[in-house]
């Protein structure tokens, strides 16, 4: 995305205290560094998100990014979509991600409207969607906040309509569990992180990222009244599934 990409060396050196990863202006600026070699098939998720969405997009209507961070599934969109009248939304509640997301969305936001709001996903409107991208940003809303989260997803989309959910998931059984998180660490040390960042970034997260399970995700779908959830893609333990209205 970016032009030159800062590398993350954010937990290189041992860190006398590990508080809460947020994400602030360090982060933002080796996000996309970050991002790429740590969720196993984040670039073919980033490129499908926009085909799908090319797929399912009703002419006329609105396209939302939840927790858009640079706006690279907006992009992708965009890229694909070619249907008449479509307007975009990209939301984050960190400041420091929308002021690189809209640096990032300059050229596509002089063809088409792209409309970048900062703040929570949880208090936004969401009205005449077709399609609805949450790419990896339901696993840092607090669980008991989820299924009203999707409610209101599922409310706010048209007929016909689909929302597109990538999370890392869990597995619940704590042996299959401790394999897939051995093989995305296996996937993280491939890509140059040593023993010490993917343990103290582990610890960052611990809190505020909670994943869940395959099952109680398309349970919660269900419960929202989405008709039918699909899988398209997993590598390791990062998932993607649609669900259609
Ligand atoms: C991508 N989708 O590149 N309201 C708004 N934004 C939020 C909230 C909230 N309540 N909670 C977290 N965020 C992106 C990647 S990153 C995933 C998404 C990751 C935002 C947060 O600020 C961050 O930008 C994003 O959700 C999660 O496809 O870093 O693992």
């Amino acid at each position: 995305m970016s032009h030159s990409r800062p590398q993350d060396t954010l937990y290189a050196s041992p860190l006398e205290q590990i508080v809460d990863f947020r994400f602030d202006e360090q982060v933002v600026g080796v996000f996309s560094d970050m991002i790429n070699r740590s969720v196993p098939g984040y670039s073919t998720v980033i490129r499908s998100l926009g085909i799908l969405a090319a797929r399912y997009v009703q002419p006329g209507s609105r396209c939302y990014d939840l927790g858009c961070s640079l706006g690279a599934a907006t992009l992708s969109m965009h890229q694909q979509i070619h249907a008449p009248g479509v307007e975009l939304v990209a939301v984050d509640n960190s400041q420091a991600m929308m002021t690189r997301c809209r640096e990032h969305l300059a050229l596509a936001r002089e063809e088409r409207r792209i409309d970048l709001v900062c703040g929570d996903i949880q208090d936004l409107v969401i009205e005449n969607a077709s399609v609805v991208v949450m790419n990896f940003t339901l696993q840092f809303i607090e669980p008991e906040r989820r299924q009203t989260l999707l409610n209101r997803i599922q409310k706010g989309l048209r007929p016909g309509g689909v929302l597109l959910l990538s999370e890392k998931i869990a597995l619940g059984e704590a042996q299959s569990d401790a394999q897939l998180i051995d093989w995305h660490h296996d996937f993280k040390r491939a890509n140059g992180y040593s023993d010490l960042e993917i343990s103290q970034k582990r610890s960052a997260l611990e809190k505020v990222m909670r994943p869940d399970s395959q099952e109680r995700h398309a349970e919660r779908l269900h419960a929202a009244g989405f008709s039918q959830v699909l899988p398209w893609f997993q590598c390791f333990n990062f998932a993607s599934m649609v669900a259609f209205k």
